[in-house]
């Protein structure tokens, strides 16, 4: 059977997502006022098919492969039982941006047409996946994981599955089972989900249901046809304004965004008001983490009505920042270019 439109279980307001095909982007006014995390309420939602609603407590988790000497079975019970970690990390759509390919490249790129609110950063609890792993007796041979989830097979592909090389899955993964102090959401991976800091948002599973551990290369659609050879989310940045947002004559106004990587520690944002002509430096203060975002603000005074361009560029610990075009790329993924950010300043 085939479904027409994927389903979202939470509640999708106008004012906090934009329906993009079976998904919902999360409108970066939305995090105008919010603390560092992205309420649950309006995390960004990507569907491969439906949102499926699962009994925790008939949820088992198998852990299996030749990469392992015993195959373990964990009930949720089990899960929450073991030692936990609690970790802020950001989980990024890889097609965040896609639509500036178009928008601001001319050179659309097919798929998802996402703004920037494909990313969001939570609190999430939940077990290392090397300790699962280590009760079932990870092989020094294993050389990648394969995680799967729950939720309908998508299109002819099966079940969304994605591989993990071993060094990551032994290294800041979690199995989480909490996001920001609550249970998983339906829509978010109800009971258990993969937590991958720093990585596309596709090596997140969610609703898992399996690891397979193997010590051979693993092969999937999720790692050959889609999101191949991307791992590491690049540089962004955002403005907590809306696109088109009006903004008083007069001021000063106080500017708010975000900036994040998933390679290294964001420690410097410049902001321009004139297009890219000139360049202030952002203050910043508060959590810098390296697998979640860099909270920001700088003053503005603006000196005519109308129409004008703000942007971002943010800098990493390695030097590494935003360029001024992505280069492009077939599926759309790692839009990383400063984002001209259209706003109009209307009579205060
Ligand atoms: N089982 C399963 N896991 C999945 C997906 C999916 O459709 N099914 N979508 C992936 C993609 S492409 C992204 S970007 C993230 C989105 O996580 P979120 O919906 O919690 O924001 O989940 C990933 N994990
Ligand atoms: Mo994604």
């Amino acid at each position: 059977m085939k479904q027409a439109l994927a389903t979202i279980v939470k509640p999708l307001p106008d004012d906090l997502f934009v329906r993009r095909d079976g998904s919902a982007e999360m409108r970066w006014e939305a995090m105008a006022g919010q603390g560092y995390h992205t309420p649950n309420d309006r995390f960004f939602v990507r569907n491969h098919t439906s949102t499926p609603l699962i009994d925790a407590a008939g949820w088992q988790l198998q852990v299996h492969g030749d990469g392992v000497r015993r195959p373990v079975v964990f009930d949720y019970e089990r899960l929450l039982a073991m030692p936990s970690r609690t970790i802020d990390a950001a989980i990024e759509c890889a097609g965040n941006g896609r639509r500036l390919y178009g928008t601001q490249q001319g050179d659309t790129a097919p798929g998802t047409q996402w703004g920037l609110g494909a990313i969001g950063v939570a609190r999430w609890r939940g077990v290392p996946l090397r300790d699962l792993l280590r009760e079932a007796g990870v092989r020094g041979e294993a050389v990648d994981v394969v995680a799967r989830g729950l939720d309908a097979p998508f299109e002819g592909y099966g079940r969304v599955r994605r591989p993990l090389p071993i060094g990551k899955a032994m290294g800041d993964v979690l199995v989480a089972y909490e996001m920001n102090g609550e249970p998983l959401p339906p829509d978010h991976g109800f009971p258990v989900r993969l937590v991958v800091p720093g990585w596309v948002g596709i090596a997140s599973i969610k609703w898992l249901g399996e690891i397979e551990v193997s010590t051979s290369p693993a092969f999937t659609p999720w790692n050959t046809v889609f999101y191949r050879d991307v791992a590491e989310q690049p540089v962004k940045s955002a403005f907590e304004l809306a696109w088109n947002a009006g903004l008083p004559a007069g001021g000063p106004h106080v500017l708010r965004g975000r900036s994040w990587s998933g390679r290294g520690r964001i420690v410097r944002v410049e902001v321009s008001f004139d297009g890219g002509v000139s360049w202030h430096e952002a203050e910043h203060r508060g959590q810098h983490l390296v697998s979640a975002w860099l909270r920001w603000h700088v003053g503005w005074v603006p000196e005519h009505l109308g129409a004008h361009v703000l942007m971002a560029r943010a800098t990493d610990e390695f030097g590494d920042t935003q360029p001024a075009v992505t280069r492009r790329h077939p599926f759309g993924y790692h839009f990383d270019a400063v984002v001209q950010h259209p706003i109009h300043v209307i009579p205060g």
